[in-house]
């Protein structure tokens, strides 16, 4: 019987991972869990404050609920982590270690955490980053997600962890706000369009950055939770590639759509770290591995994107 938890499961991904998960494994067998109270539940999926700083509140709630499985995604994103990065470490790192170590005891059967492009910095190729590439990252968060990374690749050689990791690209989506990554700036854009009709972009123009459209990134999370244990080669985080743009290119998309649309560029601190990122990625082993590949391009994710946002914003 699968009964999973899933923490930070108010934010971006949270909020639509965990309804994808009620629809496969029923309500009843999903808790979400955040340390922010709900606004309102309309998922039906049973909830509960946890905060993962506290080591033996994981525990318990594991323990308690007969967890088998864990998405856990609670986190500080790049930016935020910049601005405070001892708890951006702190938050970043120790939680996975409590997840990991109860799988070792038996106490979990799998595990989901993500990690991001953000391990790679400094003399990685900045395109088609390969799988296998120097992890020399220039941000806090990406530091801390090299360890992630670490950490499962050894808890699943010595003790047998059964923890499964994307490197997600920036997400977008309608749904729930992001929640203070570099990456942002690609879902403030179509707000601001719909809104005020001009945007102005905290990343430069010319900054190539790889996206991904949520649908995309929960269809590879519930597909690389499936695949057969056994097909599985990465055992740090496999690369995934979706949609490679600037901020010129998203906005002259946008403005297929809303022609009196304009974009003026006002660089802050998180043009530095969208610097260090790749500007796309190679995702080889996980086409090879669970035949992953992604459904949506620039031009269909704009027309998602201005749909439901137009009615969401009505
Ligand atoms: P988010 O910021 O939208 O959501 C994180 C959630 O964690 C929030 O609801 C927040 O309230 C909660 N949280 C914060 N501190 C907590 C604590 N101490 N205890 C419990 N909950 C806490 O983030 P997201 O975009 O949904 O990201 C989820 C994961 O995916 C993170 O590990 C992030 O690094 C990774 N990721 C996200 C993206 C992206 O573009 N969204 C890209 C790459 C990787
Ligand atoms: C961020 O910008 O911090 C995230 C990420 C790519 O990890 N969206």
């Amino acid at each position: 019987m699968t009964k999973i938890l899933v923490t930070g499961a108010l934010g971006q991904i949270g909020s639509e991972l965990a309804e994808k998960l009620a629809q496969i494994y029923g309500s009843e067998n999903v808790l979400i869990t955040d340390i922010r109270e709900p606004e309102q539940n309309h998922l039906d999926i049973p909830y509960q404050k946890l905060d993962v700083n506290d080591e033996q509140a994981i525990k318990d709630i594991v323990i308690n609920n007969q967890i088998t499985e864990v998405y856990h995604l609670a986190a500080m994103l790049s930016a935020t982590a910049e601005k405070y990065p001892i708890q951006g470490w702190n938050l970043n790192t120790n939680s996975l270690l409590t997840f990991l170590e109860l799988a070792k005891d038996k106490k979990l059967s799998k595990i989901f955490w993500p990690s991001s492009i953000a391990v790679f910095g400094r003399g990685a190729a900045a395109d088609m980053t390969p799988q296998e590439e120097v992890t020399n990252p220039l941000s806090m968060y990406g530091v801390a997600k090299v360890a992630g990374e670490g950490f499962c690749e050894i808890y699943h050689q010595k003790y047998g962890v059964d923890v499964r990791s994307i490197r997600y690209p920036g997400l977008i989506s309608w749904k729930t706000l992001p929640g203070g990554g570099t990456t942002d700036y690609a879902v403030d854009i179509y707000y601001k369009a719909l809104e005020d009709k001009k945007y102005e972009s905290f990343i430069g123009e010319g900054t190539a950055l790889p996206m991904m459209y949520m649908d995309d990134a929960i269809r590879a999370t519930i597909e690389l939770m499936q695949a057969p244990k056994e097909d599985l080669t990465i055992h740090t985080a496999y690369n995934l590639q979706g949609i490679t743009f600037t901020p010129e290119e998203i906005a002259a998309e946008i403005k297929k759509h809303i022609s009196d649309f304009e974009i003026s560029y006002a660089p802050d601190y998180r043009q530095a770290i969208a610097d260090s990122w790749p500007n796309s990625i190679d995702d080889t082993q996980a086409q090879k591995d669970w035949n992953w590949k992604p459904e949506f391009d620039l031009d269909s994710m704009t027309v998602e994107m201005l749909k439901h946002l137009k009615s969401k914003l009505q």
